[in-house]
């Protein structure tokens, strides 16, 4: 006779999350900053290893597809259904923390654990997804994994090109994966019954109110691009100021730009310059070439969508009174997407049955949730962040935090698990 779930029955081992994340915080570059496992480098591929592994631990059926996903299963009672899917990332940006996106992939491992040991089976599949390379890269394209069950990973993603001039499908292969594939093996709408995805807030709003659970409503668009400018070399000591067509200055321009369009948005709205670089890069030459790459978000899509024409001409224009050539390519552009309404209610169902307090909260970070929304229903569960602080080493969640997470999101499945069709 098969135990009856219950939310006391999915109560996580605390200490043995705690252990698992310590061992996958091991795993970073020693010569960068905080902890840095950024995709395709060595210390990702070591610690993929080590996580599949862990999967396999846990009873999950594992393999890795054609993206570079580690995909494992625990087998539902009926197979046959949509399966509940959760899952995260591992990927790191350079100098970041050890929470951002593990806490999401290593809770679903102990969540999986947790059932089993307690001898309770899900009606449904339950799928957990390490997903491939979620963070921004060189490349200009993040989530590639979720991306790719999603369907949205495109052939001309494959051709972007890092600072080196590599080809994102090259690199893909030499990491052993399969990128033609990659671009063709979207799951089925209607495979996935729904997907919710355990992370850190990222930002200061739980923290600040004393809420433990975050049920989040929204995750905002990212919009990213590269902006060149092309002026004229000069002496810098004999050309006067008025005769100047200085790229740098253009630069400089065009990111205040950027800052300032995005403090007026009416309802929500943030911009980062992240990088700049100029030639020649000497003290006595007048730069003729600059270029700076930075990306908008927000959770409206209105702004979202008439910000990129306005700051593409305000820089033309600040530019061309320079006389200073610019071109702003979009590198990607990811609208705003909503969680689903009855999914968002299943977890604060969860979190009341569990005892603990819960506010909505829009995500100003992007989430592979955001991608695989496009083919299922999508929730979201956050924990505080310490100081709201995260991709940097300081990125702090204490381990009982974590774990009431990874209860909130082991009972909301439960329930998504008897629920039809939470459309
Ligand atoms: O950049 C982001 O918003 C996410 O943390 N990758
Ligand atoms: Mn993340
Ligand atoms: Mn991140």
């Amino acid at each position: 006779m098969m135990a009856e779930i219950t939310a006391e029955s999915l109560r996580p081992n605390a200490e043995r999350l705690a252990a698992d994340l310590k061992a996958l915080a091991e795993y970073t570059d020693s010569v960068a900053p905080g902890w840095t496992r950024q995709v395709f480098s060595d210390p990702y591929r070591a610690s993929r290893q080590w996580t599949r592994h862990h999967m396999d631990e846990a009873g999950l059926e594992t393999h890795i597809d054609a993206a570079g996903n580690i995909v494992g299963v625990l087998p539902g009672r009926n197979p046959s259904l949509p399966v509940l899917m959760t899952g995260s990332h591992t990927d790191t940006v350079h100098g970041g923390g050890r929470f951002d996106g593990m806490v999401g992939v290593l809770g679903s491992i102990e969540l999986a654990r947790t059932l089993r040991e307690a001898g309770l089976q899900f009606e449904r599949d339950l799928v957990v997804v390490d997903f491939l390379g979620e963070e921004a890269n060189p490349y200009g394209i993040s989530c590639i994994g979720s991306r790719s069950i999603a369907g949205v990973l495109k052939p001309e993603h494959l051709d972007r090109t890092d600072h080196e001039g590599n080809k994102l499908g090259d690199v893909m292969t030499a990491f052993g994966l399969n990128p033609n594939q990659a671009i063709s093996q979207a799951w089925k709408p209607g495979s996935i019954h729904s997907y919710v995805e355990l992370h850190i807030e990222q930002g200061p709003l739980l923290e600040r109110r004393g809420t433990s659970i975050g049920v989040v409503t929204a995750i905002a668009g990212i919009d990213r691009l590269m902006a060149q400018f092309h002026g004229r070399p000069d002496h810098a000591g004999t050309t006067p100021m008025d005769g100047r067509q200085d790229a740098l200055l253009a630069a400089a321009s065009a990111i205040l730009t950027i800052e300032r369009e995005a403090c007026g948005a009416p309802i929500h709205g943030v911009s980062t310059t992240g990088r700049i670089e100029s030639s020649p890069g000497a003290f006595n030459i007048v730069p003729d070439d600059a270029k700076i790459w930075a990306e908008l978000r927000s959770i409206d899509p209105a702004w979202l969508g008439e910000v990129k024409m306005r700051i593409a001409q305000e820089i033309a224009e600040e530019a061309d009174k320079r006389g200073v050539h610019t071109m702003v390519e979009w590198l990607s552009d990811q609208a705003p997407v909503q969680a689903t309404k009855l999914v968002q209610d299943q977890i604060a169902q969860a979190a009341d049955a569990i005892g603990l307090s819960w506010e909505a909260v829009p995500s100003g970070a992007g989430h592979d949730a955001a991608h695989i929304a496009s083919i299922a229903p999508m929730g979201m569960i956050f924990v505080p962040s310490q100081g709201g602080r995260s991709h940097v080493p300081e990125e702090f969640t204490d381990i009982s935090d974590i774990s009431q997470g990874v209860h909130v999101l082991g009972a909301a499945l439960a329930r998504l698990d008897s629920t039809e069709n939470p459309r």
